[in-house]
């Protein structure tokens, strides 16, 4: 989609106007929202819809006749089949609720404790969130396994040569984002999922950033594990998504024990109840489960290639308006990126960039953004990060740059 037909598609007024807080100040200025990878903004129809479950039909899921529960537990289960259909997963029980992508990612790595011994091997990718990674090293300690690295490439790509030859008979489990955070890198996961596949390897998806840009098809990809958050895809926070395909549910042990989750309970043995409630022990965040299929119904009206092709509009010309500035180095320049871009100035340090243009409304995220192996990587200390949303603009873009140069004068 070329850049006039991507600006005409979305009606960007409209749309800031479905989101409250874009109309706050944030010290004496117009807040000018550039963390949107950290968390995006939640629209109204999302916050009414939090109003609606207290105010209406509060009550605990799947265990009342009373008509509260019974209400409750439909909107719950057919939030569950909204994100079935936009995952386009097989079955709605492949689709478990959780806390987060943290969570999810937890409750796979905890499951897996059953299946790998010593000698086993399991891949990660250099590019991951921290959640990626040290799940996967609590799992390692406990089982033996060896935890390898698929290297990255001075672009931010992940090195597919050095992936081709850790496939081995030895692998398996692979683990890897479907996009970067800290770089915006889209990871060929299709390519690697295969690759995986050809040796009996199980591959989980980190979809947390891919999700807010790209419709996932977790049939299409194959994908064994395809994890997200809801508070990235203008759902609440506390909320995570697992899908997983049938057959690695079925057989994962259950993460946590608790109501809920059991078929029957005694002293002497208890069974578990089956999917996707074998993972969903206790009372879940029902409300924040509701608000999640309302937040994807939001982002599906819009349509998330005019999502991307507009977000793609705001990645280059902020690309290369920061490029003019002198001494601004960008980490992260894969072809295919998202609309997320890391760079430092100089040798400024990156907190004395944000505190200066927290001070003129413009939020944006410093430090390692908890990708500690891809700062040591560049060998830097971490990175100004600057991630659009939908609902960003270029004006935005301009008051950003502006307020950047005007730090990078004071700093200098
Ligand atoms: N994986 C990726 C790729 C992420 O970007 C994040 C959060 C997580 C996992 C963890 O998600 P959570 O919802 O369980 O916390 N990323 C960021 C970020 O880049 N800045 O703040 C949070």
């Amino acid at each position: 989609m070329n850049q006039t037909a991507a600006t005409t598609v979305l009606d960007i007024e409209k749309i800031r106007n479905d989101f409250p807080i874009l109309k706050r100040k944030v010290n004496g200025q117009p807040l000018v929202y550039f963390d949107n990878a950290a968390t995006s903004q939640t629209p109204q129809v999302v916050i009414d819809a939090i109003v609606d479950y207290y105010a209406n039909y509060n009550a605990n899921i799947h265990r009342g006749v009373h008509a509260l529960s019974q209400e409750a537990t439909d909107a719950y289960e057919q939030a569950r089949k909204k994100i079935q259909t936009h995952l386009n997963a097989k079955e709605a029980y492949e689709i478990i609720f959780t806390a987060g992508t943290t969570h999810a990612i937890n409750l796979v790595a905890n499951g897996f404790r059953s299946f790998l011994k010593q000698g086993d091997e399991v891949l990660v990718s250099a590019l991951e969130h921290h959640s990626n990674i040290v799940p996967w090293q609590m799992l390692c300690e406990v089982t033996g396994a060896r935890l390898r690295v698929i290297p990255m490439t001075p672009k931010g790509t992940l090195d597919m040569d050095a992936f081709a030859k850790a496939v081995t008979d030895k692998l398996k489990l692979v683990f890897v984002n479907h996009v970067s955070n800290a770089l915006g890198t889209v990871n060929p996961i299709k390519e690697i999922i295969d690759q995986a596949h050809s040796v009996g390897a199980a591959v989980l998806i980190d979809g947390a950033q891919a999700c807010p840009h790209i419709k996932p098809d977790v049939q299409e990809l194959d994908a064994d594990f395809y994890v997200l958050s809801a508070h990235k895809i203008c759902g609440p926070t506390g909320v995570g998504i697992l899908y997983g395909k049938q057959e690695w549910l079925n057989k994962l042990p259950p993460y946590q024990g608790g109501g809920e989750m059991i078929d029957q309970v005694s002293f002497e043995k208890t069974t578990y109840a089956g999917l996707p409630h074998k993972f969903e022990a206790g009372t879940p965040n029902i409300c924040g489960g509701i608000a999640t299929g309302v937040g994807l119904d939001y982002m599906n009206t819009i349509g998330f290639d005019a999502i991307a092709a507009y977000e793609n509009d705001l990645l280059e010309y902020a690309t290369q308006k920061l490029k003019a500035i002198p001494g601004l180095i960008i980490y992260g320049t894969a072809p295919e990126k998202t609309a997320v871009i890391s760079f430092n100035v100089g040798e400024i340090h990156p907190y004395d960039i944000g505190t200066i243009l927290d001070k003129l409304g413009i939020a944006v995220r410093t430090g390692h953004h908890c990708t500690q192996p891809i700062m040591d990587y560049f060998k830097i200390p971490g990175t100004v990060r600057a991630s659009f949303a939908f609902y960003n603009t270029k004006e935005e873009i301009d008051v950003f740059v502006a307020a950047l140069q005007r730090a990078v004068m004071m700093l200098s």
